[in-house]
């Protein structure tokens, strides 16, 4: 999978996705994560990619030449499957979206910043608009960032067997019940015998009945 992130702060970018998992699926050919600067696409040698709103009002908003001349860049290259703007006023992701993009080829990923990007961009050539919570960031790359995690862990072959994305909280509509590791007693607290038990039929009971007490009393909106 190919994913393309235009933005106008790749620094940003730089850290969370050269690391951990999402750097071990780009090691390991599975996923090509690819930033693309704005600036090198500004209207004039002054760097602009942004300019007043018409109408007045605060903040400034990123202009439809240079996101235009970065999108029609890269559908030259390839045919994408989807160009998804980051906006607190779009759907919010979930678990079940991350699954749908994880299977796709080619997708870009147009980051928001300032007031948002001039309407003309979001009706000629955005296919999804997405917000990760109502909370209002300063832009759109940390949202792309936490997106691109949660797509590029799902795609087949980056997550070891052990590390499986099936038991993740979300995956069954539930979330996940508690684990324990060594040692078996901690300041008085001991693991639930049944873990240690060795008995696999027992074991995945207990799994479950936890992940439904869990999901009934924290997040009863997910058994709707
Ligand atoms: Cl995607 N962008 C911004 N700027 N703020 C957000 C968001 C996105 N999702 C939640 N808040």
């Amino acid at each position: 999978m190919r994913i393309d992130i235009i933005t106008v702060q790749p620094a940003l970018l730089d850290g969370p996705l050269n690391h951990s998992m999402v750097k071990r699926a780009q090691d390991k050919g599975m996923a090509e994560i690819n930033l693309i600067n704005l600036r090198d696409y500004a209207l004039n040698r002054y760097g602009q990619v942004d300019d007043y709103p018409f109408g007045g009002g605060a903040g400034m908003v990123l202009m439809c030449e240079p996101l235009a001349n970065a999108i029609e860049d890269l559908k030259a290259q390839r045919q994408y499957d989807d160009i998804i703007y980051t906006t607190p006023d779009g759907h919010t992701w979930n678990q079940q979206m991350a699954n749908a993009m994880s299977l796709k080829q080619n997708i870009i990923i147009l980051c928001g910043h300032y007031k948002g990007i001039d309407e003309r961009i979001r009706t000629l050539y955005v296919t999804q608009e997405i917000s990760i919570g109502d909370y209002v960031l300063t832009g759109g790359e940390l949202a792309a960032a936490i997106m691109t995690d949660s797509i590029v862990r799902l795609i087949p072959g980056v997550l070891g067997n052990e590390e499986s994305a099936l038991s993740d909280s979300f995956q069954d509509g539930l979330l996940a019940p508690p684990v324990y590791t060594r040692p078996s007693e901690f300041k008085g607290l001991k693991v639930p015998d049944v873990l240690l038990s060795g008995n696999f039929k027992l074991i995945e009971e207990w799994k479950l009945n936890e992940a439904e007490n869990r999901t009934k009393i924290r997040r009863p909106d997910l058994l709707k």
